[in-house]
């Protein structure tokens, strides 16, 4: 049986390969510090409600893969307290726009591990059971364990959301598609600090033919999850 989800610029997956074990929604970065007051992005003095505008649909997908028993992955970006792992021109360029990386502000330290800033916010928090991936860098497999997770686990299919679009969930889908992970990037769950990255991050996945993987609503994917329930 063949199921896809109607995306562009092709049907998503593939080979309509599509089910609850070979699937997972991964959530990426959905942090007070990329959405919240005080955290990094609102140091850094950009619009937060377009990072916060895909919390609700993302809330929805969470509900429906935790319905189905889906694989379910967050993502966190952030650093070890004495900054080991944190590159010095990370570092001076977040400095450069008054978000030093490691400095206090009123979330705790900006994207440290452990701090109030840097936790997954409250409406998407993971429950037990599913898999938290920390991350130094804007890729969620750049010096992680995720590769090795998905392939324990005989996933192949990623749904990805989360912010933002153009950086962090950008770098991801193209680190997966490099490891012949097949992807579609949810655009109302997906957002950036200037909406019109957000909407060129989307657009540049659709050229070639779909060059890092698909792009859907959370509609679409919803109507086809609901299929296979
Ligand atoms: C950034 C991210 N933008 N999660 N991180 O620094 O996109």
């Amino acid at each position: 049986m063949s199921t896809t989800v109607n995306s562009q610029p092709y049907l998503w997956p593939f080979d309509g390969q599509l089910n609850t074990q070979n699937t997972a929604l991964v959530i990426i970065d959905m942090q007070t510090d990329f959405c919240g007051k005080g955290g990094y992005v609102d140091a850094m003095g950009y619009d937060l409600s377009l990072t916060q505008a895909p919390i609700k649909p993302i809330r929805k997908l969470l509900e429906k893969a935790r319905s189905m028993r889906m694989p379910i992955i967050h993502t966190r970006e952030g650093h070890r307290a004495d900054l080991s792992d944190l590159p010095k021109n990370k570092r001076w360029r977040s400095q450069q726009i008054g978000a030093g990386i490691g400095d206090a502000g009123p979330m705790g330290r900006i994207l440290v591990r452990g701090q109030p800033g840097w936790d997954i916010i409250e409406q998407l928090y993971p429950m037990k059971g599913e898999i938290i991936i920390d991350k130094p860098g804007k890729g969620s497999f750049y010096a992680t364990d995720l590769d090795m997770i998905l392939r324990q686990q005989g996933i192949r299919n990623l749904i990805l959301t989360g912010i933002t679009t153009d950086v962090c969930v950008s770098t991801t889908m193209r680190e997966a598609n490099d490891r012949g992970y097949e992807c579609v990037v949810v655009s109302d769950c997906c957002g950036a600090t200037d909406n019109a990255n957000h909407l060129a991050a989307l657009h540049m996945v659709t050229m070639q033919g779909g060059v890092f993987g698909a792009v859907a609503d959370s509609k679409s994917v919803l109507t086809t999850l609901d299929q296979i329930t």
